[in-house]
């Protein structure tokens, strides 16, 4: 049986659902909110720049989009200059003090870097700061503070070493260092290209659970699947393994063909109470699907099935 069980109405929200004009609808940060999971999805215009839309289930598989987008680039300000060319890939992370932190990758003529903003009740959104310099995508923060800080992990680019993931530090959200490379890619494998944070981290009995993107090049181009990594409690800047297989790779029609083929990429996993969690992942950067995964199965990918992280 394959490690994520796909849900058998995939895709669950596609551009027809909405109700303005868009012609994708994927890459989804999902948390749960006042008993209902809320999906912050991606969406391209017609113009080929992308806004963040808003979806509300009660059973994290139907979901309702509200008439109006949730975050658009701004028009002025620090804000307008640097995410004129849209808005990317939103991750929700729920810290345990109550505020939901949105983290997105802004686009510009100055080109990508990550935007935080807050929200208490998905009604209203305060965009809060650039926290990163540019050629910065794929943030996502840790939901407790560790030793006093806030923690992230990222994913710069280079040019000498594959892109690979890093950890942040911050004592305020806006200003991060202390950086250091946590996790690379591993040549001739799956995910050799570049990897990078995908779902918020969750916490498991054994560690922070990481669901991140691995890319392969083919002759006919990227194929984007899904992997796992553990990092350590209290100190997740250690990683205890990451799984060797892939968890995911394009499979059903939708995830084989689209906006751009062969593309699995999640922004977004809720772990639930009984043991399981689910995985939200765009498909083809155009609809939007779920599937499920049991926990442990993830955790014992990464430590008793797992290769190192560097
Ligand atoms: C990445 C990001 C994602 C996208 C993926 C596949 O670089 O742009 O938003 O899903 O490529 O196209």
């Amino acid at each position: 049986m394959s490690v994520v069980r796909r849900y058998k109405n995939n895709p669950i929200l596609t551009a027809s659902d909405i109700p303005y004009e868009v012609v994708t609808v994927h890459n989804a940060g999902v948390t749960k909110y006042n008993g209902k999971y809320i999906m912050l999805f991606r969406s391209h215009k017609t113009n080929g720049r992308s806004i963040i839309g808003i979806a509300e289930s009660d059973d994290g598989y139907k979901f309702i989009p509200r008439d109006k987008p949730f975050i658009e680039p701004s028009s002025d300000g620090i804000f307008g200059e640097y995410e004129e060319y849209g808005v990317e890939d939103l991750r929700i992370c729920h810290m345990d003090s109550g505020e939901y932190l949105l983290t997105y990758s802004a686009y510009s003529k100055h080109g990508v870097r990550i935007m935080l903003a807050r929200t208490y009740d998905f009604q209203t959104v305060e965009k809060i700061a650039p926290i990163s310099q540019a050629d910065m995508r794929n943030v996502v923060i840790f939901p407790e503070k560790i030793d006093g800080q806030y923690v992230r992990l990222d994913r710069p680019h280079s040019e000498i070493s594959p892109w690979s993931v890093w950890i942040s530090y911050s004592p305020d959200l806006v200003y991060w260092g202390n950086s250091k490379i946590v996790m690379k890619p591993v040549t001739y494998h799956w995910d050799e290209m570049k990897i990078g944070p995908g779902a918020t981290p969750f916490k498991t009995k054994e560690g922070w659970l990481n669901i991140y993107h691995g890319v392969f090049p083919t002759m006919s181009g990227a194929v984007y699947r899904l992997g796992v990594a553990l990092h350590k409690l209290d100190d997740p800047s250690v990683i205890l393994g990451v799984g060797d297989d892939f968890i995911l790779q394009p499979e059903d029609p939708w995830e084989l063909s689209g906006y751009v083929d062969n593309v699995v990429f999640t922004c977004g996993a809720v772990d639930e109470e009984d043991g399981t969690v689910k995985i939200y992942w765009g498909g083809s950067d155009k609809v939007m699907c779920v599937g499920e995964a049991d926990i442990q199965t993830l955790v014992d990918m990464c430590l008793k099935r797992g290769r190192p992280a560097l």
